[in-house]
């Protein structure tokens, strides 16, 4: 463990009392611990911490990315004007800036996180309970870093002397890495939090990285969303490649992904809910006891079967056993069109475009991901009114 403790400690220099000079070279000297693909700095208000809160929950719904570095794409051998004014992109490598960490920090208690990914892809984490620096007037000095904490604690239990894995890691005590990210909702209901949110989350099958998720905590809980329609601020009129990957936001209007949906219900079997309010502002709900996407190469078809609830069945009747079809590809089997970019009639005699990704058959019934206003955004039996609905919510549950 003693290169880790030194690796946390290298990277804690580097980032904060050498962080203005933290040059091509310091980097390359750190490399010689192999223990730098990337770091991550977090702050966190400790005052919102409860005293039960998981590592796990509290690094998905507290921490602040301040600065990451992974790939070496951003240059950060740079003068003092550009550490005090913050560089690079959010979503790659960057630095926040010493004005607002300086800001941030001196308004209340923060903890500090590190994280590493090591060359081996050894993950671990390290903390600093009091992280707080000062204004430029005082040169960006690093106050205070407070208590650490590790991957692992040496003490004494049973008489026996020897270091241990701390909490949300798993190993011997002298290798220890982060514990595996939950699964999907269920796994989070079960051994993390029992409150709605977004949350981070791996399939088992899932290659790419960890990804964030709303799980629905009510119906008894465990439900990862991939659908919601709100008030039709995010365009559902995409292509394959939007649909494979997703598109929205895990707390708005949402397409988690065709890809990460596969992943998902491959864990095991599955039930779907789908919770509906249509236009007069009634809520129904249908649920599947089975639900199941194939991969890509199958073009994520659809198994779904036993319906229960209050708006109709129509998927079962209408989508079971199809392709996914997008507006630029035609798995349906309607012979002249293509049903994801099409014209039909709403509730309201109206003719509207249909414009939205489906497993489609021959079109049909079920067009939850059409345009929001069009009144083609529509579930053939859902009661009161099949069309113009307000609100849709599709989330899938590992049984
Ligand atoms: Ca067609």
């Amino acid at each position: 463990m003693s290169q880790f403790c030194l690796c946390t400690n290298v990277v804690l220099v580097l980032c904060w009392i050498s962080g203005n000079v933290f040059s091509q070279h310091s980097l390359s000297g750190f490399r010689k611990y192999e223990c730098f693909v990337h770091v991550i700095c977090y702050h966190k208000i400790v005052s919102l911490l409860s005293g039960s809160t998981s590592r796990t929950q509290s690094t998905t719904l507290r921490h602040k990315v301040i600065h990451r570095l992974q790939d070496g794409s951003i240059p950060f051998n740079r003068n003092w004007t550009e550490y005090k004014k913050g560089f690079g992109f959010l979503s790659q490598e960057f630095w926040i800036g010493n004005d607002k960490l300086s800001f941030i920090t001196n308004q209340n208690t923060y903890e500090l996180r590190i994280d590493v990914t090591s060359v081996g892809d050894l993950s671990f984490f390290v903390t600093y309970s009091k992280f707080r620096i000062s204004d430029e007037y005082g040169e960006y000095k690093l106050t205070s870093v407070g208590e650490y904490s590790g991957p692992e604690v040496c003490e004494e239990r049973n008489n026996v002397l020897q270091c241990y894995c701390n909490e949300g890691y798993i190993g011997d005590g002298v290798n220890c890495t982060i514990d595996t990210p939950p699964s999907d909702c269920k796994d989070i209901y079960d051994r993390v939090s029992t409150e709605s949110g977004v949350y981070t989350i791996k399939p088992t099958i899932w290659q790419g990285d960890p990804f964030d998720v709303y799980c629905n905590m009510s119906d008894g809980g465990g439900w990862t969303v991939f659908q919601r329609r709100v008030n039709g601020s995010q365009d559902f009129f995409l292509y394959w490649s939007d649909y494979k990957v997703g598109f929205g936001t895990p707390d708005h209007e949402l397409w988690l992904g065709n890809d990460r949906l596969h992943s998902l219900t491959s864990q095991g079997n599955n039930q779907l809910r789908i919770d509906f309010v249509n236009k007069f502002g009634d809520p129904y709900y249908a649920t599947y006891s089975s639900f199941s996407i194939s991969d890509e190469s199958d073009n994520y078809r659809l198994s779904v079967g036993g319906y229960s609830g209050t708006s109709g069945d129509r998927l079962i009747q209408s989508n079971n056993g199809q392709a996914f079809t997008t507006r630029d590809r035609d798995n349906d089997h309607h012979s002249v069109v293509n049903c994801a970019s099409y014209y039909y009639w709403n509730c309201e005699g109206f003719h509207y475009p249909v414009n939205g990704a489906w497993w489609y058959d021959g079109c049909g019934a079920t067009f939850l991901n059409s345009p929001y206003t069009s009144g083609t955004f529509s579930w053939k039996d859902l009661p009161g009114s099949y069309c113009f609905i307000k609100f849709t919510e599709m989330k899938v549950r590992r049984v």
